[in-house]
């Protein structure tokens, strides 16, 4: 997945990666090149006391120096242009992805973690990137060219290399092997950490209402613990590693010096190919350091990209007909026929046979006990879940065959959970029809009785609403989210029980003003209090999934026995209060 991944994102950033290529070949040679004018320098130079040669190849080195900065810095300027670039893509991608997820596949995942595979793991894919770009061409070439270059200097001494290399890879590679599980496990602790932090924020007022404090800090406290101690092992195994690596180095630099100027002393060696030699080593095992520090990069990135795979592989279980029906008229007329439908694994239908017609113009009501189906019965329509079997007919099209474009344009939804995004009241109104005017704003909001209270707040449109709306009451949030639908102006309202956080009064107002609002659209409501609904052209009774009974108020008064229930319940409990 790792490498499919980064095929993918990374092609339109090849002209940034040669280039990067081309520098850091520049740069390493130029630095392999600096040693071996030093031990000319003092060779030649010093040994004779040729000043002159001296200042000519020190102008050569200083020109080199200057060459290998230069392309060492365009390098990593490209490389990370390239780098970050391909995050932005793959997070971009991942994000797309996700918007095209129905309720369903986002359910598949669950929301948090979608979240982390959009940006953390996103991160540690483009981090091995960015460190593959800037040392991937840059570590063989230092240790093939650095092995070659410390040989020329001097064959003798070629077995230190042959010692001191590997005895770094073990070294370095051990304690890589011992980080990688850990890394892998404060991953896990850090994501666990941040769902608790997560779902008490969210839910801190139900924690305070329960006094459940004490509890929840104490299982904060234990995923706290546990990430301190992960990172704490990790952190005993940097404290060997940095020392581990620095004696390696020393003990070779040395050794380099005690063999070397043991021939320098006998007189087969020069002082300059001694110090050439030396830093040779270094850049050497400099390299291999790195190179093993990247290679501990890989397993943790793969993770990361596989579970990056996971999202941009899922074939949204709702898609786009390829070739969609355009609808004859565009009235709002919507049908239901024989529709059953089940929640993804769960085993009994929720909704089973039903069929009814609203017209343009007609108020269709669905009242039924909790759980009987109608949330459920709404979302069909606006394709948040497709139906099993029967069909949902919008304008004589089913649903399935018609563009998104053309359901969003005419079906607006109020839910039942009101949702506001953060930004203000105008932009949430604007959310379905961005070029509606200030007139019409304020006119949806009068019609769905929210003018007064928005007026009171000194910024008018512009107040502020915080993420989900939590900043405004919920009858206030119900009422923005039916000014919103209003808004959009489209030929089918569905109201899933949007009027039961309003007083009776307010109730009755809000509903006088829709129905002028909306004489030409299709009205389906879902509603709980028998006053909401006792207009409607055609009332629904909902039972386990299935219409019992179906007619005007006074007719199910008639003829249904569970309507009247529900009816005398009402009254019951009004009396009461
Ligand atoms: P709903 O359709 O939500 O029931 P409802 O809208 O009639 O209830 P309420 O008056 O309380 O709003 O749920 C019907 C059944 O479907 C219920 O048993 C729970 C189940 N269900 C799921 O399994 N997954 C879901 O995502 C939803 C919304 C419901
Ligand atoms: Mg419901």
């Amino acid at each position: 997945m790792l490498v499919t991944l980064i095929r993918r994102y990374a092609r339109p950033y090849l002209p940034y990666i040669v280039a990067v290529i081309i520098f850091q070949l520049a740069s390493t040679i130029a630095a392999l090149y600096l040693p071996s004018l030093n031990a000319q320098i003092i060779d030649e130079g010093v040994a004779r006391g040729d000043t002159d040669y001296i200042w000519r190849t020190g102008g050569v080195m200083l020109g080199v120096a200057v060459i290998q900065v230069a392309t060492a810095v365009a390098g990593v300027y490209f490389g990370s242009k390239a780098a970050m670039a391909f995050g932005r893509d793959l997070r971009r991608g991942v994000f797309r992805k996700v918007t095209s997820f129905s309720a369903k596949d986002v359910n598949v995942f669950g929301a948090p973690t979608l979240i982390t595979r959009g940006t953390n793991d996103v991160q540690q894919v483009q981090m091995l990137v960015l460190l593959g770009l800037n040392f991937m061409v840059a570590t063989p070439i230092m240790c093939i060219g650095g092995i070659f270059m410390a040989l020329r200097e001097d064959l003798n001494l070629s077995w230190l290399v042959w010692v001191s290399v590997p005895l770094l890879v073990v070294v370095v590679g051990y304690l890589v092997v011992r980080l990688m599980p850990l890394f892998r496990s404060m991953q896990k602790k850090i994501d666990r950490l941040n769902g608790i932090l997560r779902e008490q924020i969210i839910g801190i007022r139900v924690v305070r209402a329960f006094v459940r404090e004490p509890h929840e800090t104490q299982r904060f406290g234990a995923a706290n613990q546990e990430l301190t101690d992960v990172s704490l092992k990790i952190g005993a195994l940097f404290v060997l590693m940095f020392p581990a690596i620095g004696m390696i180095l020393h003990v070779s630099t040395a050794a380099v010096l005690w063999f070397g100027g043991q021939r320098v002393d006998a007189g087969e060696m020069q002082v300059g190919s001694l110090t050439a030699f030396l830093q040779y080593l270094l850049q050497i095992l400099i390299a291999v350091m790195m190179g093993t520090f990247m290679a501990m990069m890989i397993p943790r990135a793969s993770v990361c990209a596989d579970r990056i795979g996971e999202v941009l592989d899922v074939e949204p279980s709702i898609h786009e007909p390829l070739t969609p029906t355009v609808p004859a008229g565009r009235s709002g007329r919507v049908e239901f026929r024989n529709v059953s439908f089940a929640y993804p694994g769960a085993e009994a239908p929720v909704l089973s046979n039903i069929s009814f017609t609203a017209e343009p113009g007609q108020t269709v009501a669905i009242i039924g006990s909790t759980g009987a189906g109608k949330t459920s019965l709404l979302a069909l329509l606006p394709r948040l879940y497709d139906a099993a079997s029967g069909e949902v007919l919008l304008d004589g099209v089913p649903v399935t065959n018609l563009a998104r474009s053309d359901i969003t344009t005419r079906v607006a939804m109020v839910p039942q959970r009101p949702y506001l995004f953060s930004g203000t009241i105008e932009h949430n109104l604007r959310f379905g029809r961005p070029e509606a005017t200030d007139e019409e704003l304020w006119d949806a909001l009068t019609t769905a009785q929210a003018e007064d209270f928005v007026r009171e707040k000194s910024q008018g449109l512009g107040a502020r609403i915080s993420q989900g709306g939590t900043n405004v009451s919920g009858g206030q949030r119900q009422r923005l989210s039916i000014a919103r639908a209003l808004v959009t102006r489209p030929k089918v309202f569905l109201f899933d029980d949007s009027f039961s956080a309003l007083d009776v009064a307010t109730d009755a107002r809000l509903r006088r003003a829709l129905k002028a609002k909306t004489a030409d659209a299709t009205v389906i409501i879902v509603g709980q209090r028998v006053s909401t609904i006792a207009d409607a052209d055609q009332i629904l009774v909902l039972d386990k999934g299935q219409i019992v009974d179906r007619g005007t108020h006074e007719e199910l008064l008639d003829s249904s026995s569970t309507y009247r229930e529900i009816v005398e319940s009402q009254l019951s409990t009004e009396a009461a209060a």
